[in-house]
Order: C-alpha cells, then structure tokens, then sequence
C-alpha cells in the first residue's frame, strides 16, 4: 500500500439477518481492493433511533481499516458493498439490509455534497460510539472529542451485545 490512511467505518442493518449481514459486510470490505482491515468491534444489538415507528432492532458494528483509496474513492467502495446488498434507499432513517458509514478518515475534515467527515451525528449516537470505544476509545471526533468521552454523554439504555441479548 504506497498511500497509507486509516478509516473508521461505522456498520447498520436491520432487515434480513441483520448480524449475519454485518457479518459478510465485514469480510466484503476485508476482500475489497485498496483495503485491509485491521479491527473489527463486537456486534451490538440496539434500538432504532429515527425513522419510521416500529422499524425493527439494529444490529450496530463498527470497523477500522487502512487504505489507500481517497475518502471519495473509499465511499464508493462502501456503497458497492451496501448495493450488492439490495440497499434500497427510499424512507430516510428507515429499515436497510445494510448501512456502511465513514465515521472519520485520518485527522481529516471534509464536507461537500456527498461526504462529510467526521460523520456529523456520530459523536451523539450511542449505536455508533459504543462499537467504536471498543476499538477505537480514543479517536477523536473534530470538535466533538474523544470516542469515549461522547459516550459518556449518551443514553446507552438501549444498546446490548449482540450475543448476550434474549
Ligand atoms: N442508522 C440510522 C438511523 N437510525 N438506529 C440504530 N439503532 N442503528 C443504526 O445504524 C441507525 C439507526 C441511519 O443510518
Ligand atoms: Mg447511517
Ligand atoms: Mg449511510
């Protein structure tokens, strides 16, 4: 790998094996070129946050990568991946089968049309920083800070380890 960045990528999906989507999302990413994966956080379990009522439980992960590919070029690979998966996007916040995030890209700001790094709402949602502490407690979020201290300001009542939930 000549040009050598690190990503932090968030993962979602709660329609169609909602775990073992994640599952294959994690290992297409491994497989894509341009990317090695390097961790990958335990699967949680959490309650949907906006969206239509009565959408069902997410299954939440999250992974960190080193690329070479632009965080433009790295975007389209991601939604290669979230399309090969019959994402279909119509309702905003609504059910997907799978949801692929750039949460932060290196130290990088960035924001135009179709990107904006860090992930704008990640330093405020749960289902995001709770799989990112686990990997990644000291990243920071722009202005926002540290991974670890933005989950220490949420709501985490609703967000279980995969595994261990009923
Ligand atoms: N993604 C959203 C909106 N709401 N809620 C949970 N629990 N998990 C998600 O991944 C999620 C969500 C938009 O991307
Ligand atoms: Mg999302
Ligand atoms: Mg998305």
């Amino acid at each position: 790998m000549v040009d050598r960045h690190i990503a932090w990528i968030g993962l979602g999906s709660n329609l169609d094996d909602p775990a073992g989507r994640i599952r294959r999302g994690v290992a297409e990413i491994a497989a894509a070129p341009g990317i090695e994966l390097l961790a990958v956080s335990p699967l949680y379990r959490t309650a949907p946050v906006g969206g239509p009522a009565e959408q069902p439980m997410f299954c939440n992960a999250a992974a960190v990568l080193a690329t070479e590919l632009t965080p433009h070029a790295l975007l389209d690979a991601l939604q290669a991946i979230e399309a090969a998966h019959d994402r279909v996007r119509d309702v905003r916040w609504g059910p997907r089968t799978l949801d692929l995030d750039i949460l932060a890209y290196d130290e990088r700001r960035l924001d135009d049309r179709d990107l904006c790094i860090p992930h704008p709402r990640a330093h405020e949602r749960g289902f995001v920083l709770a799989p990112l502490a686990d990997i990644a407690p000291a990243l920071r979020l722009g202005a926002h800070g540290r991974v670890i201290d933005c989950l220490a300001r949420v709501a985490r009542d609703d967000i279980q380890l995969w595994e261990t939930s009923p």
